[in-house]
């Protein structure tokens, strides 16, 4: 059965009364890791792989959830929103508790959510859930909140309710996707433009790594701070420096690299990262993949010995691929530490690639890679019958 049919059924079968139903999509990122927090740029895009909710209102106070895919409910009340020591009703916990900070009045709600994003992975499901619950609750409740502002909203929920300190790509990229385009953010000023990625003879695979080591939100939340760390020795001789966005490699060479060469290799690699972006960018408009493939591998050794986000198995994944020509670029996605490497392949030698990177992988590690093929879709949306 469809995921929205099932959603629909255990909606009928758990809860009474009217319901409406949304969808918000994970999502991948071209080019531009670790920049959304530094003010940077980002180059993410919503897929084909979402969450989908069912949202009723109730008379009363109460808010009831049931998760479709962990098989298990969660109760609480508007008045007593706090973390439930089991993660996933965090999520829509944390919007909600953001919109009533922002003076927003609810009623009661019965939930039911499931989906299809691999978790773990670091396609943002976390992010989709999120999202999924601002969309829908602006929209039964009518509430007028921007798109940007829900972006925002699901982001403050992960922040300050979940304890993530993430920046803001995947839940605008969440919101704002754009079939066959990629989002070019501006994390400063919050422009964006979309870039047409109509690729042609290349295909869009992610090589799920299947491992998450436990160290990635410390080691996130740790590279911010270094980041962080990295501007304040930059002001001290240009106080108009406000984020990694303004600084330059000049200004890193004469403050940052005899005060400590860790932070240096951070803010280094940032700083070059948000110039890849844009030239990236150049290279799409020329329709030049080859290069933009290129700097996919750049980005990927970057944040493997300058960032240091990368593992074992990521970069195993990585090099495995640079023996086939036909992948163009290859790199990590996402914070990190796991989830998935991002491919652009030529179609016709998919196949091949992925039966000797799988070989290649499990001879190596002793584990197993998952295989995703994705394509380009619009965010979030109510979903009409
Ligand atoms: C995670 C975060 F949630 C994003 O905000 C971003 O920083 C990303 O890691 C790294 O680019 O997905």
């Amino acid at each position: 059965m469809p995921l929205i049919a099932e959603i629909e059924k255990t909606f009928l079968e758990k809860f009474v009364g009217e319901y409406a139903l949304f969808r918000s999509p994970g999502r991948i990122n071209l080019i531009g890791e670790h920049t959304d927090y530094n003010e940077g740029l980002v180059l993410p895009a919503a897929i084909d792989k979402h969450i989908i909710m069912a949202i009723g209102k109730r008379d009363d106070h109460e808010i009831h959830i049931y998760s479709h895919d962990y098989s298990d409910s969660f109760t609480t009340a508007l008045e007593d929103l706090k973390p439930s020591g089991k993660l996933w009703p965090d999520y829509i916990m944390g919007v909600i508790d953001q919109f009533q900070k922002a003076g927003k009045e609810l009623q009661g709600l019965n939930i039911v959510f499931g989906g299809n994003i691999p978790q773990g992975a670091g396609l943002s499901s976390s992010a989709a859930v999120e999202c999924v619950t601002a969309f829908g609750l602006n929209t039964i409740f009518d509430l007028g909140f921007t798109s940007l502002e829900l972006a925002k909203l699901g982001q403050a929920a992960e922040n300050q309710f979940v304890g993530v300190n993430c920046g803001l790509m995947d839940q605008f990229a969440s919101i704002f996707g754009k079939a066959d385009h990629l989002i070019k953010l501006d994390c400063k000023s919050f422009e964006y433009t979309y870039i047409p990625f109509n690729t042609k003879e290349y295909s869009l695979v992610l090589f799920d790594t299947q491992v998450k080591h436990s160290l990635a939100s410390s080691a996130y939340n740790e590279r911010r701070r270094q980041c962080e760390y990295g501007v304040e020795l930059i002001q001290k001789h240009h106080p108009e420096v406000g984020s990694l966005r303004d600084a330059t490699h000049d200004m890193l060479n004469k403050y940052v690299k005899n005060a400590d060469e860790i932070v240096y290799n951070r803010c280094e690699f940032v700083v070059s990262e948000i110039q890849r972006l844009q030239d990236a960018c150049n290279d799409l408009l020329a329709d030049d993949f080859i290069q933009f493939g290129k700097r996919m591998f750049e980005t990927h050794d970057g944040l493997q010995n300058k960032y240091e986000v990368s593992c074992e198995e990521l970069d195993v994944l990585v090099d495995a691929v640079k023996k086939h020509p036909e992948v163009i670029g290859a790199r990590m996605m996402g914070g990190g530490f796991g989830g998935c490497t991002i491919n652009l392949i030529e179609n016709d030698a998919v196949e091949k690639v992925i039966e000797a990177t799988s070989k290649e992988y499990k001879d190596i590690t002793g584990k197993d890679m998952q295989v995703y093929r994705v394509s380009i879709k619009d965010g979030a949306r109510e979903v009409k019958n």
